[in-house]
Parts: structure tokens; C-alpha cells; sequence
């Protein structure tokens, strides 16, 4: 049976039309369609790997490189899109772009504070650009000068410093590599306007030459590397192209997490760009994401999501069974922007009272509450029908509890959706009040106080008999 159906299967969804709508939404689920490649079924290895992944839930992506240097502006215009592809948007050439790397010096660079704004945050593990599609390194590379060492002024190797700063704080650490687009290589792909179009390239040359080199240095030079985040598979389903990255990295390092972008089947699945799937997903996955509308920085993109949202989101992948990494682009002088750093912070001092609703927490065991088709019959952009999200509440497990996390005022009562299971106890996440609750035809009711404790986000923790919830009425 498919993944999808033995899920609904399992959990005790009823055959039916809103079943059938589920599934064909969630397959049309762009992110994980195309991007994110359903890996074989686990192997206990695998499954070993992969057991801090699931525990971390919540970690901080680092784009940085040159590119925040003109920070979405070139030569006085605004170039529309993501900074990081400014070189792209702009044609830049690779030798006008390159000189970007002799005004490279972010002395205000600290890796120790970075790290302290992931602990504070409340993440557990770092992603950080090692290469981006420009083709310019973030550490000393020995296959091209193209690197901060080398063609800086500031000549520090910035993964090295990370490196060592994260392992003082047992913070995982993991590279962004990008393996096919290479727009300084002229081999590379994606850059036509210095080197013609890709189908006349020696993709394998650069591959061989540059991008699988460029792995095994990340994999020898930086201690252990939690995980290798691969973008963009362009041109990396012929012959043994991507086979030749995993080879590469199960030799070096075999418990290094491999994403799923590289062009075979990785460790977990990626979905879109900021995209959150309607529903839970059977598989390992992780959603990388933007605070604002850019990974790597724009100086006028100041349309930064509230702490609110950014806790929403984290609690909604979490009860989907995800992880969620969310970005921050650091300005040209090495300083994360403080409307990054604040809503970060925000974030975590919510985690830190209710973070046990979220580390190492399952995905919801109802789905009720995530939202429903659209009964109008209308279609999203793809054409597939319209999912209408519910955001009121959302519902993390662990063994013999629920996280039920309300995100406005609950009616009042509030009623579980049916299962056959008695509750125990019911008490708030943040303070430990009990919370009332009576059974009422066969389901649980909560009285939870209202105006509810913290408007953010309010978690009443259910402790139920047995191990997780069965569907069904007593
Ligand atoms: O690293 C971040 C992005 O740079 C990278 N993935 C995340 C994690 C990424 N690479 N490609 N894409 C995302 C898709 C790019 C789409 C666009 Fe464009 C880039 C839209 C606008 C600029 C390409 C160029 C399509 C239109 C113009």
C-alpha cells in the first residue's frame, strides 16, 4: 500500500470523499512531489541516524556569502527576488561579481554569538551555506581560491570557527552544499550569461573538479558533520551523479544526514521553500524557511514574521511529524539583523516554558483540527483542490500524552476529537494549573480557562491511559 493510504489506514480515517480530497492535495503537495524525494523504507541505520533529527525539531539555517555585501542592490537598482541570487537576476558577470570578494571583511563576525542566538532561540542544530550557487566558499578550500581565505581580506575560515564554537556547545552543525549550480565555474550549472547554456558544459568536470572535492573537504576538515544540505538537483539524475555524492559521504562520515535534494533519494525528505504540507507525513522531513522574504540578507526586505507565527508554524510541522529550519541572513559586517535576532528570541523564551511540547514530540494522532477542503469546490494555484487550514489548535504526542497547543480562545467547552482512550489528567504546560474536564457522548471536554493563559500559545498537556490515542468512540 502506498505510504498515504496505509497512514490514513492507521489512523482510522473513514473512507469517503474528504479522504479521497486529502489525498489528492497532499500528493499535489509541490515540495514534496518534486523536491523532496520519498526515501527508500528505513533501514535500522537509518533509522539510527536520524534518531537526533526527530528529537532536534527546530534548527537555524545561515545563508551567508558575498551577496550580502550588495544586499539586493546593484549599481543603484533594486534587483526584485531572493538576495542570494542577485548575481542572476543582475547577469553580473563572474569577474565584476568576484571583486565582491576584496571588500569581503566582516569584522563584527563572532561565531560564539551566533551559536548563542541558536541556544537562545531554542534550536538545535545549525545549517550553514558552505557554498552557495555563486560558487564562492565559506572556508578554505584547496580546489579553488575561490574561498574567504583566500580571496578576502578578512582571511578567516568561517566554518572552521563555527565548527569549533558549536562543538564547544554540542550544537550539531551542518553545510549547505550547493552541487549543481556553480555560477563562478564555467562548467557549473546555471550560469548563461558568462558561459553559454548548460547542455554544452562538462557538468562532470565540475563535478568531479570542484563540488565533490568541495565535499570531501567539508566531510575531513570540520569535525563531524551533521548533515549535508544539498539544493537544486539540476542536471543530477544522469548516470551516477548523485550516487557519487552518498558514496562519498558514507564513506567519510556514514551518520551525516543527507537531505533531500541531492538527486537521489536522501536521508529525509525537504519540501519546498516555505512550504508546509496540509497534513501529517509518514516519512522524515524538514521544511527550510524564511523569517522574512530572503535567505541571504536584503537591506530593505523588513517584512520580518512575528515570534507568534514563527511558534505557530514550529508547533503546526511539529504535529505533522516535521522539523522546521528557519533562516537568517547575516549582514556584509557579520551581524545577524536584530529583527532577526528578536523574534528569534521571543521564540525561544516561549520554548523555553513550553519547549516539552515540542522536542521529540509525534505528530498529531486526530488531524480534525488541521483545517478541510474547500466545500466551494474552488482550486489552489495548481489546480488541485483548495485546502482551507484551521489555526485555532494544534496536537503534539508523546508516550501517553497530548500537547494540545490553543493558539486563540478555545469554545468553551472544548471537545477531543473521539478516541476510546480515558484521560488521566489535564493541566497547563506553563504553570502546572489542572485543567477542568468531563466526558460528554463518549469525548472528552476541557474547560480551559479563558481569556486563555498566554496569548501566543497556550499548551494543555492530556495524560491518557496507554501509550497514544485510538480513534473511535467509548
Ligand atoms: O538557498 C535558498 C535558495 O537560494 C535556494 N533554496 C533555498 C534554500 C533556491 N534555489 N533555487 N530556488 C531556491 C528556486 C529559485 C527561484 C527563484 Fe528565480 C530565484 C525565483 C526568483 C529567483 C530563478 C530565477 C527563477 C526565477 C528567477
Amino acid at each position: 500500500m502506498p505510504p498515504l493510504r496505509r497512514r490514513l489506514r492507521s489512523r482510522g480515517f473513514a473512507a469517503g470523499t474528504v479522504v479521497a480530497a486529502l489525498a489528492f492535495s497532499l500528493l499535489s503537495v509541490p515540495g514534496l512531489r518534486t523536491q523532496g524525494r520519498a526515501p527508500e523504507p528505513q533501514d535500522p541505520a537509518q533509522q539510527k541516524r536520524l534518531e537526533w533529527f526527530h528529537q532536534a525539531k527546530y534548527g537555524l539555517f545561515i545563508h551567508w556569502g558575498l551577496y550580502a555585501i550588495p544586499a539586493g542592490e546593484w549599481q543603484g537598482r533594486r534587483i526584485p527576488g531572493i538576495g542570494e541570487w542577485i548575481m542572476n537576476r543582475a547577469r553580473i558577470p563572474v569577474r565584476e561579481y568576484g571583486q565582491l570578494a576584496g571588500q569581503f571583511n566582516p569584522v563584527k563576525f563572532d561565531a560564539g554569538e551566533w551559536v548563542k542566538l541558536a541556544q537562545d532561540a531554542g534550536m538545535k542544530y545549525i545549517v550553514i551555506t558552505s557554498k552557495h550557487h555563486d560558487g564562492f566558499a565559506l572556508y578554505q578550500s584547496k580546489v579553488s581560491t575561490y574561498d574567504v581565505v583566500d580571496a578576502t581580506p578578512f582571511g578567516r575560515d568561517i566554518l572552521k570557527e563555527l565548527a569549533e564554537a558549536c562543538a564547544k556547545a554540542k550544537m550539531p552543525l551542518g553545510f549547505y552544499y550547493s552541487q549543481a549550480q556553480d555560477w563562478h565555474d564555467p562548467n557549473g550549472a546555471g550560469n548563461d550569461w558568462d558561459f553559454g547554456p548548460d547542455d554544452r558544459k562538462d557538468f562532470d568536470k565540475y563535478l568531479r573538479g570542484k563540488a565533490e572535492p568541495q565535499v570531501r573537504e567539508l566531510l575531513t576538515g570540520y569535525g563531524p558533520v551533521a548533515l549535508l544540505w544539498f539544493d537544486t538537483p539540476r542536471m543530477m539524475n544522469v548516470g551516477d551523479r548523485a550516487r557519487r555524492f552518498t558514496d562519498i559521504v558514507r564513506k567519510l562520515q556514514p551518520d551525516t544526514l543527507i537531505d533531500g535534494r541531492l538527486g537521489v533519494a536522501g536521508d529525509y525528505v525537504t519540501t519546498g521553500d516555505n512550504v508546509i504540507p496540509p497534513d501529517v507525513q509518514n516519512t522524515a522531513w524538514e521544511v527550510p524557511a524564511t523569517i522574512n522574504h530572503t535567505w541571504g540578507y536584503k537591506s530593505y526586505d523588513h517584512d520580518w514574521k512575528s515570534p507568534g507565527t514563527i511558534i505557530f508554524k514550529l508547533v503546526d510541522i511539529v504535529s505533522k511529524g516535521g522539523n522546521y529550519l528557519l533562516n537568517v541572513g547575516p549582514r556584509a559586517d557579520g551581524i545577524i539583523p536584530e529583527p532577526s535576532q528578536y523574534v528569534l528570541r521571543s521564540a525561544g523564551a516561549w520554548l523555553k516554558v513550553n519547549g516539552e511540547a515540542v522536542y521529540g514530540a509525534g505528530p498529531t494522532p486526530f488531524g480534525d483540527e488541521l483545517g478541510e477542503p474547500s466545500s466551494k469546490g474552488a482550486k489552489d494555484l495548481r489546480g488541485q483542490p483548495l485546502m482551507l487550514a484551521r489555526t485555532e489548535w494544534r496536537v503534539t504526542t508523546k508516550p501517553g500524552k497530548l500537547y494540545v497547543t490553543f493558539f486563540a480562545e478555545p469554545r468553551a467547552p472544548f471537545e477531543l476529537p473521539a478516541m476510546t482512550n480515558t484521560v488521566k489528567r489535564a493541566y497547563r504546560l506553563a504553570d502546572g494549573a489542572p485543567v477542568d474536564f468531563k466526558v460528554q457522548d463518549g469525548k472528552t471536554v476541557l474547560n480551559v480557562e479563558r481569556p486563555i493563559y498566554d496569548p501566543m500559545a497556550t499548551v494543555v498537556v492530556v495524560e491518557i491511559d496507554g501509550p497514544a490515542v485510538i480513534r473511535g468512540t467509548r
